[in-house]
């Protein structure tokens, strides 16, 4: 860790008291400030604080991941089955800029609109790794401009570290998201699998076309018919 040492330009009388934030660097005090050195011959007094700029504990997006959402380029909702759906099994890693986890922090997952099941989990708080993992049970088909944000809060502050524009679902009929995902669901599905209907909301993966990658994911919830709970 790049330290800097501070000698301050004055004798410390014995029993002096001083406020120690006036001469460090911005945000030093709050990220604890470790005393490297003491009193010297002369009675000047050494410090070494972190370097201000590379040791700020903020979450930075560039270091976060959300997965499978990053990889989807979007959120999948999908009903509950007996075991999570790995596109609704959503994993976040929460790191600084320096790469290190951010332990202890609350994550929200917001949605502006669209419709989770009751059993879904939207919040939760980093462990030591910096992870926390959320349930999106699910329906429906939503395009709208930061439909869903990824918050991390302090105590102080809400730092969003990721947005989503999509949220898409095998429960969607063309009309709406009803909960369950069954024969109405399937139609609209294949319509897009087979070509006859532009890909759109069940393209989960979002690459243009309602193919293998989408199966995948609308197969198991369709044979288990999936439904909120
Ligand atoms: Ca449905
Ligand atoms: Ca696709």
């Amino acid at each position: 860790m790049d330290t800097h040492s501070f000698v301050p330009s004055f004798r410390l009388p014995t029993s002096s008291t001083f406020g120690l934030s006036g001469w460090l660097p911005p945000g030093a005090v709050r990220k604890g400030v470790v005393i490297g050195g003491l009193v010297l011959g002369g009675g000047y007094l050494l410090l070494s604080a972190p370097d201000a700029s590379a040791d700020v504990t903020v979450p930075d997006p560039a270091h976060c991941s959300v997965t499978p959402c990053d990889g989807l380029g979007g959120v999948v909702l999908v009903p509950d089955l007996l075991t999570i759906a790995p596109a609704a099994d959503i994993h976040v890693n929460v790191r600084n800029e320096s790469n290190a986890p951010i332990m202890g922090w609350r994550v929200d997952c917001v949605f502006a609109a669209g419709t989770p099941c009751p059993s879904a989990v939207l919040s939760g708080v980093t462990d030591s790794n910096g992870d926390v993992s959320f349930r999106f049970t699910g329906g429906g088909c939503i395009d709208q401009t930061s439909v869903v944000r990824i918050d991390v809060s302090s105590t102080e502050h809400v730092y969003p570290i990721r947005s989503f524009d999509v949220v898409k679902s095998p429960d969607f009929d063309g009309a709406s998201g009803d909960g369950i995902v069954n024969v109405a669901d399937l139609v609209t599905f294949s319509s897009e699998f087979l070509g006859t209907s532009p890909a759109g909301c069940h393209d989960y993966d979002n690459t243009g076309e309602t193919d293998l990658g989408d199966l995948v994911i609308f197969s198991p919830a369709f044979a288990a018919a999936a439904h909120c709970r």
